[in-house]
């Protein structure tokens, strides 16, 4: 890895070298990524991680007794401890590995949910919530007869939060917030509202899909009940992420999935279940990922996540300010605490033919309603066209986006 951050500024131009795919042409043009709320890319060190557990240690863990199955499984859990250090959290056994933020919602609703959520609960959520953090809800409302309520955000994008104090009561059962969101860019003041909903006496999880990749996250300064994250959302691969819970709920709750390694025993009649994380982990685990995962973190370790968030942050009020001066652009969140996304709409042009003249000149960005359709429809809008940052991005890029919708304007305009 070549990449090393000295003093108080990134050094953008090595940590660039570290992501293979960013010197590539796209359409005759150089990349310029600017989806990174869908996903990052993947430094080197993470792609090397990867190929070496399938080039040298590939087996399953937790099961064999030979040589490769010894290195895969230690491989696997060192990736949980990198995890569990990222995260904060006092124990390994806290960190249970899923697919990503999706599944580890689903968990949480389907194993905490059903068994403690009955009719006249409450689940409270807020306004802004991607959509894998409002369907699992909904499904458990439905079947337990239960409401999901939801807390209004004003114009700016950012939870209002006289209503939220209104809406939290002795009814909530469970707060599901948001920590960064993915299609205003609001950073939320989580603390406090997880301390609110504990006054409340409710439980707290938070949707950390964005946050982790922009700043330091620390589940017990936080005091969440529950977190969680993707892998690659933060520089690892897809198909891995992590669900974060407190040891003793998460030692309460019945197991989701049935089969291989959630066991101690089975026989016909019945089975009895591993400690956790296995007794959550069933069937053979995305061994690869999570090793790719603790590369991405080793990486980020190596990085520094402040700065980062720093260099994100200013290429975030440059982009504000480079693209408030085009005319008939109306940004589409506003809110004082901000990360790394910048999401907008231009008068009479459809978001998706802007992203299909943009692409034309290698320019990546999401287009559509980013799986938050009640963002949309609060903002009055179908769809909006959405730029957001990683580290490696630079300020050249954002001036090739401007250039861009100038391009934009000119023909369809
Ligand atoms: N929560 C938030 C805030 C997200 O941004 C996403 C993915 C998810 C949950 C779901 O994560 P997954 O890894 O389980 O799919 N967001 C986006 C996006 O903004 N564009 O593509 C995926």
């Amino acid at each position: 890895m070549s990449s090393v951050s000295e003093g108080t500024i990134l050094d953008v131009r090595a940590i660039r070298r570290d992501f293979p795919i960013l010197t590539r042409q796209v359409h005759g043009h150089p990349l310029v990524y600017l989806d990174n709320a869908a996903t990052t890319q993947k430094p080197q060190a993470v792609i090397d991680a990867e190929l070496g557990f399938y080039r040298e240690i590939c087996s399953n863990v937790h099961r064999g007794v030979h040589e490769l199955s010894g290195r895969a499984t230690e491989a696997f859990e060192t990736a949980r401890g990198r995890v569990r250090r990222f995260l904060g959290a006092a124990d390994d056994h806290e960190i249970i590995f899923v697919r990503g933020v999706t599944e580890g919602v689903n968990l949480v609703a389907q194993s905490w949910g059903r068994a403690n959520v009955g009719p006249g609960d409450e689940i409270l959520i807020t306004a802004m919530e991607h959509h894998s953090n409002i369907v699992p809800w909904q499904m458990l409302c439905q079947d337990k007869g239960a409401t999901l309520k939801v807390a209004p955000i004003n114009d700016a994008g950012e939870v209002i939060p006289e209503a939220y104090a209104a809406l939290l009561g002795p009814k909530t059962r469970l707060v599901a917030m948001v920590h960064q969101s993915n299609s205003l860019g609001t950073v939320n003041p989580v603390r406090k509202m997880i301390e609110m909903a504990h006054v409340a006496g409710a439980l707290t999880l938070v949707d950390g899909a964005q946050a982790v990749a922009h700043r330091n996250v620390d589940v017990r300064d936080l005091a969440t009940d529950f977190y969680v994250m993707s892998g690659h959302k933060v520089y690892g691969p897809t198909g891995i992420g992590v669900l974060y819970g407190r040891a003793e709920l998460l030692e309460a709750m019945p197991p989701w999935q049935g089969g291989g390694d959630m066991i101690l025993s089975v026989t016909f009649e019945r089975s009895t279940y591993n400690q956790v994380p296995f007794k959550f982990e069933a069937g053979t685990p995305n061994v690869a990922g999570a090793i790719g995962l603790g590369a991405a973190i080793a990486y980020l370790d190596q990085v520094g996540l402040e700065l980062a968030g720093a260099h994100e942050a200013g290429l975030l009020s440059y982009a504000t300010e480079v693209l408030t001066a085009i005319p008939d652009l109306r940004i589409i969140g506003t809110a004082r605490e901000k990360a790394s996304v910048i999401s907008f709409v231009v008068d009479d042009i459809h978001p998706h033919d802007i992203g299909t003249i943009l692409d034309g000149e290698g320019i990546a960005l999401r287009t559509g309603h980013h799986c938050t359709q009640p963002v949309m429809d609060r903002f009055g809008v179908a769809a909006t066209v959405r730029a957001s940052f990683a580290m490696y991005n630079t300020r050249e890029e954002v001036d090739a986006l401007a250039v861009g919708l100038g391009k934009v304007i000119e023909v369809l305009g």
